[in-house]
């Protein structure tokens, strides 16, 4: 089956071009201007700007958290996803302490495979290290699982110092990338145990005890074990300019650092936790907090200037319900926002229309950029020949306001609830298949594959 999407704008990393889009079968044929080839169907793109299929390197479907389970797993997440024009994720897959990473390979596998409607990989959270661990390392790459995990905080995953130094010097001989989770933990519980002390559970307490300082502190702890390790490592989930100014300091040192943002940090402000309302201030618990209002001109700027490589979500969701596990205690509240059904519309009504960044810089920091990183380019993040047919139609001209009641993942509320889109999603097409149109999902049945990925190119 060949169609011609005709008449659209194409985004790529370098720029917006006028022209026509050839796709036969799964892959992209050909790109120009008035394209005349015989198609089986033409499709009239014009007015539209057209993304490669978004990549969101950052989601937990099927996660257990905090004696509760997320509310989205691999079939409703990525139903959402591709909804929302992500064609391709990037889950993490999450062995306890003291299980191999091949059991939380198999793990995942067995959670995603078969159940997922956009195409995804998995990230391995490395949360024990010895010998055994590091001797299943090499295997994981072979089994296309080029990327690593690590956390600085959360005892039941967090690794100290010394075992981040001897996993990070192991993933530089093997050539593997490893993000991680940087808030200093030890602070954290200090202050969390003076404010249960004090009586203040409520979740205005939350960012209070996890300021913005402590997070700037284990970036640059992290950078300097990296630098130890002669090993790039990724910060996934930064929120501020704190943390921002280590890893400007790192990279002066000549140290490989990438940056990870997403939407909750650019767009909401910590006020979110002192709404009086208990229920209207714990669907924004998550970890690193939502930050001061000025934060987010740092952070868009930072994007703008090529600091920071990537928006994923870190899509980690819980119902209203769930959320109320922690109503005697903020520390108990499952901690993790749904996001990634909205982070296209909103990047580009809130980054791209209000002149934040370019198409260009929102195609790098969603598309190429988390293709580049995780070992899936020119497969993914771009369109040109050759590659997965995986397309955004995008129209500019249209709008809507976001609302929990349309969307599809399985949460009852969303964090942008009343947010206006400056255009909207009008077709998602997925290995040269139109999965979505205006809104409704329009396969049946989970065609997401297993992407085995390479390694890192950016
Ligand atoms: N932060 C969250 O809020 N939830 C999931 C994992 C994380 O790092
Ligand atoms: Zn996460």
């Amino acid at each position: 089956m060949r169609t011609l999407l005709k008449g659209g704008t194409v985004v790529s990393g370098a720029g917006m071009k006028r022209a026509d889009l050839l796709v036969d079968g799964e892959k992209v044929a050909a790109l120009g201007r008035n394209l005349r080839q015989e198609a089986d169907r033409v499709v009239d793109v014009s007015g539209c700007v057209l993304f490669p299929g978004l990549i969101d390197a950052h989601t937990h479907f099927d996660l257990d958290v905090a004696g509760t389970t997320t509310a989205d797993d691999f079939y409703s997440g990525s139903r959402a996803a591709l909804r929302g024009g992500t064609t391709t994720v990037i889950d993490f897959a999450c062995p306890n302490k003291g299980e191999s990473l091949h059991h939380g390979l198999d793990l995942w596998h067995q959670k995603a495979d078969g159940r997922t409607f956009c195409d995804y990989g998995f990230h391995m959270t490395i949360d024990d290290w010895n010998e055994s661990i590091r001797a299943e390392l090499p295997d994981m790459f072979a089994k296309g699982v080029s990327s690593f995990k690590m956390y600085m905080t959360y005892p039941a995953m967090m690794v100290g110092d010394r075992d981040m130094y001897w996993a990070l010097k192991e993933l530089k001989s093997l050539g593997g990338i490893c993000g991680v989770h940087c808030e200093n933990a030890g602070v954290i519980d200090g202050m969390i145990a003076e404010r249960k002390n004090a009586g203040e559970l409520s979740p205005a307490s939350h960012p209070l005890t996890r300021p913005p300082y402590l997070e700037a502190e284990a970036v640059s702890r992290l950078l300097r074990i990296a630098q130890a390790a002669d090993c790039p490592v990724v910060i996934v989930h930064l929120t501020n300019r704190e943390a921002l100014k280590e890893v400007e300091h790192a990279r002066q040192r000549g140290q490989k650092v990438y940056v990870e943002t997403c939407p909750q940090y650019l767009l909401l402000d910590e006020s979110v936790y002192f709404n009086e309302d208990w229920s209207q201030a714990a669907r924004y618990v998550c970890a690193p907090p939502i930050r001061e209002k000025a934060e987010q001109g740092y952070l868009w700027k930072a994007l703008k200037r090529g600091e920071i490589q990537t928006i994923s979500t870190d899509h980690c969701s819980f119902t209203l319900a769930q959320k109320e596990l922690g109503q005697e205690d903020f520390t108990k509240i499952p901690g993790g926002l749904p996001g990634v059904e909205t982070r296209g519309e909103l990047i580009w009504s809130y980054g791209v229309a209000k002149k934040r960044i370019t198409a260009a810089g929102m195609c790098r920091a969603l598309c190429e950029n988390p293709a580049r990183l995780y070992g899936l380019f020119p497969r993914k993040g771009v369109l040109k020949p050759g590659s997965d047919a995986d397309i955004v139609v995008y129209d500019p001209g249209a709008s809507h306001v976001i609302r929990a009641d349309d969307c599809i993942a399985n949460v009852d509320y969303n964090p942008y609830e009343g947010f206006v889109t400056a255009g909207g999603i009008r077709q998602v097409w997925l290995r040269g298949n139109l999965a979505v149109e205006n809104g409704r999902v329009l396969t049946e049945t989970p065609q997401g594959r297993f992407m085995a990925r390479g390694k890192c190119s950016l």
